[in-house]
This record gives C-alpha cells, sequence and structure tokens, in this order.
C-alpha cells in the first residue's frame, strides 16, 4: 500500500464532478483513496443525442481519466485515437462541428445499443467501468434525460453542446435552464453514496453548467447541509484553466473570482479550497463559518492532481474532527 492510502484508508469520499478540471481532481482523489473507498457523481446536463447516439461528454471524461485512457492534450476523448469515421462523415457533408474519435464512436454506439435494450445509465456505465478495471464508483448523476440549456442575451435557447462547442461559448449568457428537471430523480446509488461519506468534495468544475445540476436534484442539497463538504475553486486570478465559467460569472453580473465561487456553494459549504495565487482576494475574509485553505491548485502532471487530492482529503479530514462533538 502506498503511503498515502495508508493515510486515508477506510475513508469514504464523493466527489461531484464535471468535465476536464473536475475530471483532474478526481484522478487524484482514485490514486490516493482506497479501491473502492470514492464515488464519483457526475453531471449529465451536457448529454445529447448525435447522429442518433446517445453521448455522454462529462461522464466520458470522468471515465477514460480514470481508465488512463483519457487525450491527454484535450482532456476529452481517447489518447491514440483516430479519426476514420469523422473524415468519411466530412466528406458526406454530415456535420461535423462536433468531433466524434472511432474509439470514442465505439463507445457511443455501445451506449446506445445497451439503452433501448432496457440497461439504465448507471447499470451500463458500471459495466464499462469494470471492463476498464476502474477501482472507483462512477454514477451518473439521473438516469433520465436532463438537458442543460443556455438562454443568450438574444434570446435564443441554446442546447449545451450547440453553446459550448458549435457556438464556441460565444454568445452572452443570459440564464441557464434545465429541462426536464421537473420530476427528475438523482440516480439510485446517488443519494445513498453521499450519506454513507464520510467527505463530499466539489471538485473545480464549473460551478453553473458541471455542478449545479448535480444539485438541482432533489435531496442533494439536503444531504450536503448535514455533511461536510469542501470545494476546490475552478478560477484562479479572475480565470478559468480550460472552459467559459468566468466568462459565466461575468456574463451573469458577478465579479469571475474564487470568492464568487465560495459565495455560489455558501449555504452548505465548511471549506474552501483556493489557490495560492489569490491569498489577497481572501485578505479580509471572515473565515469563520467557512475554512478556507490555500495551495497550488493548477493540475499539470498526475504529481500535481495525487498531490493536490492528498491536501483536499487532509484539509477534509481536519474538518470533520473540527466538527466533531
Ligand atoms: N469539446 C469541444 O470543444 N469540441 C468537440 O468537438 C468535442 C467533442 C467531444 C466528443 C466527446 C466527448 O466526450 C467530449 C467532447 N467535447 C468536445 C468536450 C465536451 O463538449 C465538454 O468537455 C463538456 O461537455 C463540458 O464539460
Amino acid at each position: 500500500m502506498t503511503d498515502a492510502a495508508v493515510e486515508f484508508s477506510d475513508f469514504r469520499v464523493a466527489a461531484l464532478a464535471g468535465g476536464v478540471g473536475g475530471a483532474k481532481l478526481v484522478r487524484g482523489l482514485d490514486s490516493v483513496l482506497q479501491p473502492g473507498k470514492l464515488t464519483v457523481i457526475v453531471n449529465t446536463g451536457d448529454d445529447f443525442v448525435h447522429f442518433g447516439l446517445q453521448i455522454c461528454p462529462d461522464l466520458d471524461t470522468v471515465c477514460y481519466a480514470l481508465a488512463g485512457l483519457a487525450d491527454p492534450m484535450k482532456g476529452w476523448g481517447r489518447a491514440d485515437e483516430t479519426w476514420q469515421v469523422f473524415t468519411s462523415l466530412a466528406e458526406l457533408d454530415a456535420p461535423t462541428w462536433f468531433q466524434l474519435g472511432d474509439k470514442d464512436l465505439a463507445l457511443h454506439l455501445e451506449r446506445t445499443r445497451l439503452l433501448q435494450s432496457g440497461w439504465s445509465l448507471s447499470a451500463l456505465t458500471r459495466g464499462f467501468c469494470d471492463r476498464w478495471n476502474i477501482r472507483s464508483r462512477v454514477l451518473p448523476m439521473c438516469d433520465e434525460p436532463f438537458r442543460t440549456r443556455v438562454r443568450t442575451a438574444e434570446g435564443k435557447l441554446l442546447d449545451f453542446q450547440e453553446y459550448f462547442v458549435r457556438e464556441r461559448c460565444e454568445p452572452k449568457v443570459q440564464e441557464f435552464v434545465f429541462a426536464h428537471a421537473e420530476n427528475i430523480q438523482a440516480a439510485p446509488e446517488v443519494l445513498p453514496a453521499l450519506l454513507e461519506a464520510d467527505l463530499v468534495v466539489l471538485c473545480p468544475s464549473n460551478p453553473w453548467v458541471s455542478i449545479d445540476p448535480i444539485l438541482h436534484l432533489p435531496g442533494i442539497r439536503e444531504i450536503l447541509q448535514e455533511k461536510v463538504v469542501v470545494a476546490v475553486s475552478p478560477i484562479i486570478q479572475g480565470k478559468t484553466i480550460k472552459g467559459p465559467a468566468a466568462k459565466m460569472f461575468a456574463e451573469l453580473g458577478i465579479p469571475p473570482s474564487s470568492l464568487s465561487v465560495l459565495d455560489h456553494y455558501a449555504d452548505f459549504l465548511d471549506g474552501f479550497v483556493y489557490d495560492a495565487l489569490d491569498r489577497e482576494v481572501f485578505q479580509n475574509y471572515d473565515a469563520e463559518r467557512i475554512i478556507l485553505y490555500g495551495t497550488d491548485t493548477l493540475m499539470k502532471t498526475d504529481e500535481d492532481k495525487t498531490r493536490l487530492a492528498a491536501e483536499v482529503l487532509r484539509f477534509g479530514q481536519n474538518l470533520i474532527s473540527r466538527k466533531a462533538p
């Protein structure tokens, strides 16, 4: 066993994640926790149907990262990918705004086949994770379709991938709309996983479109109020490493800063991890209820992911002992 695995033996963690930044910390958490002690609850608001196939970008980004299959440059899709189908689609003048690699396509084909044969998204994701020898549990936030849409300042309502990929996040955001969300329930293992966890970690994912859809599900916020919850900021010095979170904050009239991320989750948060470069942002912060921890949050290498994950877990353990009666 590694030192970290001994240090965190029996520590159970539930992580909320979506997108490339979230997947990086998830990989770090997976490497320092004991097998089976990490459950990742993944945003499915970005999912959509393309060429008749069910595409689950955040679920796949997390699974590829955990399986060691992810494209290290893009963060999404697979390493050593080939593009035969995509090139042939382009020759047919088919839509090519969303890139689908050959290996990635195999996953979408098989997932769509299984869904059509009556499998739930949770069950088939478990099957894929087993095939890839993933040690942690990966859960889609819900099994039914839940769609994040973006209402633009011009009044258009765009599906998330249309906004994110086709329109390159260029339109100004007015609000986010969670479609099909009225009667939706969390996937069966999600609430029990949160209840069982010693610590809940909100990964450095986009608060608006990666974490908020998960928080929108009935029962989640109520559980988080009772749990020790730590969030890691996706914003450093007013900017995101990748993705449009900072732009979204600004367009919604909120200063894009790590303090705004903390405020976004303030009703249930116990601890907040910010980048040490943002020390000045928190200089006058009254850390009475939400305890702060500043460190290097940039994750370029696997060592960075492991180091940050271990720091987040140690911080969480300290918060748990502070909270204990
Ligand atoms: N992101 C892009 O910017 N362009 C793409 O063409 C693209 C294709 C794609 C295919 C499969 C997949 O799992 C992810 C893909 N992504 C692409 C990433 C995805 O749009 C975003 O990472 C998330 O939806 C935002 O969290």
